[in-house]
């Protein structure tokens, strides 16, 4: 197979071997970002759409995400950094119950790619947890991930327990992850939440957003 599409293959079939080797091929054809983009979240894609469809099974699928996470963990020093950290602060988590942290972890090295410190507490994690790192670490604002259907109810609960705690004004919530939708967003939580929520389909639209609360 041709680089590229070999690439992409690997993601797929979690094929490692080899795996450095060709990212590095890549690398001197594209820039790193366009190789996530255009290559290895098509890979990631297919896994979906295989499992999804009951043609994959779920020790592949992990399978998959260790080697995209290898991959992205290769390319991550290949990025160009446009700032230092200043533009603001934002604490990001995969909301309580759900392990998907990929999403995540992009949104995380495009906002510090782009000027922003990230606090990532990682998956699983409840509500009160991320409240105490945005006022430990004096958030501007706050971001939460979830791809599971039962994530997108998690994060209503959240916005609403924010609201009681009386914090709703102090942080903006970003929220993103396969199962939301931006109606559901922008129609259903804007009227649970008191302060400001905002959906982001990709980590470049979380960077745009970043941008737009801290203007
Ligand atoms: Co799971 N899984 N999984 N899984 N998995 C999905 C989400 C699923 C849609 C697959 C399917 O059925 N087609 C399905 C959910 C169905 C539903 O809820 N209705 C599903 C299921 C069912 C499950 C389990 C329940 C399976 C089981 O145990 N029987 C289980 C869940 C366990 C749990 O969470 N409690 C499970 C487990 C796993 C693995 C561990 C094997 C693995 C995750 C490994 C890991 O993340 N470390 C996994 C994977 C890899 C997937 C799929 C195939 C791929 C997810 C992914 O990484 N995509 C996924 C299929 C799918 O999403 N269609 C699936 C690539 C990633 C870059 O995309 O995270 O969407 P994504 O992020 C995007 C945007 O959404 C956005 O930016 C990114 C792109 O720039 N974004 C944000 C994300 N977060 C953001 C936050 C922001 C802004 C933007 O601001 C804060």
């Amino acid at each position: 197979l041709p680089l590229f599409e070999r690439l992409e293959r690997r993601i797929v079939d979690g094929e490692r071997v080899g795996l450095e080797a060709d990212l590095d091929s890549a690398l001197d054809q594209r820039p790193a970002l366009q190789i996530i983009n255009d290559t290895l979240l098509s890979g990631m894609k297919t896994v979906g759409e295989l499992f999804g469809s009951g043609q994959m099974q779920l020790p592949f699928v992990l399978q998959s995400a260790e080697v995209m996470k290898t991959a992205v963990a290769h390319l991550e020093p290949h990025m160009e950094r446009a700032d230092d950290g200043g533009k603001g602060r934002i604490v990001l988590a995969t909301v309580k119950g759900d392990v998907h942290d990929i999403g995540k972890n992009l949104v995380d090295i495009i906002l510090t790619n782009n000027g922003y410190e990230v606090v990532n507490l990682g998956i699983k994690q409840p509500i009160t947890t991320i409240l105490d790192a945005a006022a430990e670490h004096r958030a501007d604002a706050i971001g939460m991930s979830g791809l599971l259907v039962k994530s997108t109810v998690v994060m209503k609960e959240n916005l609403a327990e924010m609201n009681s705690r009386g914090v709703a004004a102090r942080w903006p919530v970003l929220l993103g992850g396969a199962a939301l939708t931006r109606a559901y967003v922008e129609n259903d939580l804007t009227d649970v939440y008191l302060g400001e929520v905002r959906y982001a389909r990709d980590a470049f639209e979380g960077l745009r957003l970043m941008d737009a609360i801290m203007a």
